[in-house]
């Protein structure tokens, strides 16, 4: 049953959702009864920090009240500090089916019963409110907005839950322990003093120095979380991370540091969300939590300015630190003292002293290019593992994605590329064109936007794996929207190269070739909803090439596109 498995204050208490076996049968047997929720995997992480406590005092999915309350004061209702919604999302139909008072099976994608939810509360979420209050913009170039506002779904429903099994991994598992395990494990060295640190990067030079700073400071051990749910779409993969801190730890004096994987699915809400962040590291047991620079916070706006400062993150955290229950370390942007052979938080550096400094983008950077890596900036295992994981372009797999409308000269374009690759002979190649895909992976799919994007969505899929793989996958569909080819662009630069090109050949020319008399008969009205006649094309906006066919022949544009690939160093 759900119980607090320690005897401390209510702040540090630990809440446990799972349930006993005795509990689990009865709730599996009810649930054959239940509708069901599907989590997708922002849910899955959710549900697994509340399910291990690592949310506590959370006992399940925010109900209006708390949520309203965390909005305006960042508090629960009951004035526990709070600064995030945990809530779960529900789609409309379902929304309408379902009443508070009901309970609702929830399963992993896979359909495996992870726990029992018992509804106190629908509502209708107003976005736009959540995303100043919590991010403090509604600019869609902050991730966690977009996906607010793209992928939330309409509703949210509140209530306790009763989890049945924490979502299954089959990766680390010695790595991912509870915030219960892994204050046992303290009890069992004798760690009275443990300062967290949290993090989607690798562990470079200055991270590590900033860390053993501040176990110097508290007087402590360290306890590593590293963010294993969702990061960002550019970030480096876990799993090299992973093999990355394992290879760091080493270099802390023996004993003195524990790793302890984080299935947390990141927010970026600077301030709030380093708040959320000591919170957590609280409830693992951390007396004291690192805040560095640039803390939760998710690259630039629109405007070109970051999101936000840290200077105020800092303050926010500072602020409650006490009612929390954790004290903070904060650090400025970690330097390089050449001279004194040290790094020190840039505040602390005299005025006049000449520093260095390599952020983890420039290191990443040079990765790729090929180029050295000074041991002050990183450790060699890291870099070599990073190397491993990310080799140079020449070394990658990549896709080239040609869209435009038909008869645009997609096809041709991509026949003559597809024999290029093959003389090269460097990697496998395959050729997804629009027809060859219509004949082969979508032949049930018709032309309606829905069956579009499916459409599209498999051939990205396909070319995803071929890039993950390190092949080249040559990709021709119309692919006419814009948010599809972008989702597209995300799920395959994680693997390799994507080089979209527009083959922006002008609607009269395709109409005036019309070698399939299409465009005839869709004028005709014998074709409905045909691309660029009556249903739309939304040109891309920054494709990497755009090539007109009506100017140049199909080798010419084939050229260009290897120039480019040659220019990026991809051949
Ligand atoms: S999409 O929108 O990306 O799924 O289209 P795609 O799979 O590339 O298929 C485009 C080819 O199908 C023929 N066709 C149509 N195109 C657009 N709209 C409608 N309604 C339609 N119906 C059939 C058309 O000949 C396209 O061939 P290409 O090779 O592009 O000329």
């Amino acid at each position: 049953m759900m119980q607090d498995v320690t005897g401390e204050s209510p702040d540090k208490a630990l809440v446990n959702l799972v349930v006993d076996e005795e509990r689990a049968a009865k709730l599996k047997a009810l649930s054959l009864h239940l509708e069901s929720i599907t989590l997708n995997d922002h849910q899955l992480c959710d549900i697994e920090l509340l399910a291990t406590g690592a949310f506590s005092p959370l006992r399940g999915f925010m109900t209006r009240p708390d949520y309203e309350a965390v909005l305006d004061r960042m508090q629960l209702y009951d004035g526990t500090p709070w600064p995030v919604p945990v809530c779960l999302g529900v789609p409309n139909a379902q929304a309408q089916r379902l009443e508070s008072g009901q309970s609702v099976a929830i399963r992993d994608p896979e359909g495996f019963l992870l726990a029992v939810m018992h509804i106190e509360e629908m509502w209708p979420v107003d976005k736009e409110r959540e995303a100043l209050m919590v991010f403090g913009t509604t600019d869609k170039n902050h991730p966690r907005v977009r996906y607010l506002f793209e992928e939330e779904n309409p509703y949210y429903a509140g209530g306790r839950i009763e989890v049945l099994s924490l979502p299954l991994h089959y990766d680390f598992k010695q790595l991912r322990l509870t915030p219960q395990e892994v204050r046992a494990l303290y009890q069992k060295l004798g760690w009275k003093r443990v300062v967290g640190f949290q993090t989607r990067h690798p562990i470079h030079r200055p991270q590590f120095e900033m860390t053993l700073k501040a176990m110097a400071a508290a007087k402590a051990n360290l306890l590593l979380l590293p963010i294993v749910g969702l990061t960002m779409p550019d970030d480096f993969d876990y799993y090299t991370r992973v093999r990355c801190y394992q290879d760091v730890l080493r270099y802390y004096p023996p004993g003195s540091s524990l790793l302890s994987l984080l299935p947390l699915s990141l927010r970026m809400a600077g301030p709030r969300d380093a708040l959320m962040h000591a919170i957590i590291a609280r409830n693992y047991g951390c007396s004291h939590f690192i805040v560095g620079h640039n803390h939760a916070n998710p690259g630039l706006d629109s405007s070109g300015e970051a999101f936000y400062s840290n200077a105020k993150t800092r303050e926010l955290v500072q602020q409650w630190s006490q009612p929390i229950g954790i004290d903070i370390l904060a650090f400025d942007e970690m330097v390089y003292l050449p001279f004194e052979d040290e790094h020190r938080s840039k505040d602390q550096v005299p005025e006049g002293v000449q520093t260095i400094s390599m952020s983890g983008n420039d290191i990443r950077q040079r990765i790729r290019n090929g180029r050295e890596i000074p041991p002050w900036a990183s450790f060699p295992e890291v870099v070599s593992q990073i190397r491993k994981a990310y080799p140079t372009p020449i070394k990658q797999g990549f896709t080239l994605f040609l869209t435009g409308l038909s008869g645009a000269g997609k096809s041709t374009i991509a026949k003559v590329l597809y024999s290029r690759m093959l003389e090269i002979g460097d990697r496998p190649v395959t050729l997804l064109d629009g027809d060859i895909v219509r004949r082969n992976l979508s032949s049930e799919l018709s032309f309606s936007k829905e069956h579009r994007d499916l459409n599209v969505r498999r051939i990205g899929f396909v070319a995803s794996e071929i890039t993950k793989n390190r092949g080249v996958a040559i990709c021709a569909p119309i692919a006419p929207y814009a948010h599809t080819r972008r989702e597209i662009r995300n799920a395959i630069e994680a693997h390799g190269g994507f080089v979209e090109v527009h083959v922006a050949t002008p609607i009269e020319v395709c109409e005036q070739r019309d070698r399939k008399g299409m465009y005839a008969k869709a004028k005709a009205g014998l074709i409905k909803g045909f691309t660029g006649v009556d249903d739309p094309y939304e040109a891309p906006e920054s494709p990497e090439l755009s090539i007109d066919t009506s100017q140049v022949t199909p080798d010419e544009a084939a050229q260009e596109v290897l120039l480019y690939l040659g220019q990026r160093g991809f051949i």
